[in-house]
């Protein structure tokens, strides 16, 4: 039996004012100065059958937004440092990014929130992790170290051959079972595209969909050649989702994070799998070389189903 766990990486800065005392116009530079940074990470229940992982946006290398309000002109509003970083005025009032103290991370509420690196070596949370990664930027220990799963560092049995065959088959009735979980849940939230709710639609009312649930590998393997036809878009929305920094077609370590890093622990084969979907080895998963991965016909792979 499978955990399923939404994991959500939320970063938000706030810049919090000093109170707005009815003060004359004219003091209004004497500002005091409050700096808040904001770390939330949460993992709940999605209740998608027996899937892994649903993961919102967000991405792991991404810019963590600091704002400090210092006066109105205070150079660090505004001015966004990656994580691991904040940012600090030097004496000529420019403002720069530079390492954050680890110990001035929030301290983490529980394992929970411990990230595994690529070193093997637990840190307190992704705060602690991105910290330490800056004090070693320009070596190349700093530059081979990502943050590689969520959770505590475990022991992650090897992948076997029989093993890495049976990954996308879970993962692509996975990510249909999301899609249609998004399209019922819908009405009130944005989810989804008024597009791709058009495109889901056709899936949900196909009386032959294999309903969500804990299925043989036999069954899945069947239902994908039946069915065919309801994959192709789960496996292109998926990667539009992910590959979000920048919008290129292509996938990097960082953009796959969200979704590697909280299915490592529990589907040992899923370095494995993206490892060997980037046939080129060129570092980047191309939307070819992912749908590929998927089972996805070379005449079906479609950018244009991307939207
Ligand atoms: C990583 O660390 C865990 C926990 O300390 C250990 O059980 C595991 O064997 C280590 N894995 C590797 C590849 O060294
Ligand atoms: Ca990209
Ligand atoms: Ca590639």
């Amino acid at each position: 039996m499978r955990v399923w766990i939404v994991f959500l990486l939320c970063l938000a800065g706030k810049a919090l004012t000093a109170p707005a005392e009815e003060e004359p116009v004219v003091e209004e530079a004497s500002r005091s100065v409050c700096v808040c940074v904001c770390v939330c990470v949460c993992v709940c229940d999605l209740e998608v059958g027996t899937n892994p992982v649903q993961v919102e946006t967000g991405e792991f290398d991404e810019a963590i937004e600091v704002v400090e309000d210092v006066v109105a002109e205070n150079p660090c509003l505004n001015h966004h440092c990656k994580k691991g970083k904040v940012c600090e005025v030097d004496d000529s009032n420019t403002p720069m990014c530079v390492c954050q103290d680890p110990s001035t991370c929030p301290t983490s509420a529980g394992e929970f929130e411990h990230v595994c690196g690529t070193d093997n070596k637990t840190y307190d949370s992704s705060c602690h992790f991105f910290a330490s990664k800056c004090a070693l930027e320009g070596t190349k220990k700093g530059h081979k170290l990502h943050l590689d799963y969520i959770g505590p560092c475990k022991y992650i049995a090897p992948c076997l051959d029989n093993e890495l065959s049976e990954f996308p088959l879970r993962m692509r009735d996975w990510l249909k079972n999301v899609l249609v979980t998004l399209y019922e849940r819908d009405e009130d939230h944005n989810l989804l595209t008024e597009k791709q709710k058009l495109k889901v639609k056709k899936i949900y009312e196909n009386e032959k969909r294999l309903q969500a649930g804990e299925h043989s590998l036999d069954l899945l393997a069947h239902d994908f050649e039946k069915n065919y036809n309801m994959y192709i878009f789960p496996v292109h929305w998926q990667f539009g989702q992910l590959d979000q920094h920048p919008v290129d077609g292509y996938l990097s370590h960082t953009e796959l994070a969200p979704l590697r890093a909280p299915l490592i622990p529990m589907e040992h084969c899923t370095t494995r799998f993206f490892e060997q979907c980037d046939a080129d080895a060129d570092k980047y998963i191309a939307l070819e070389e992912w749908a590929t991965c998927f089972g996805i016909k070379e005449q079906d792979i479609d950018k244009d189903l991307i939207f």
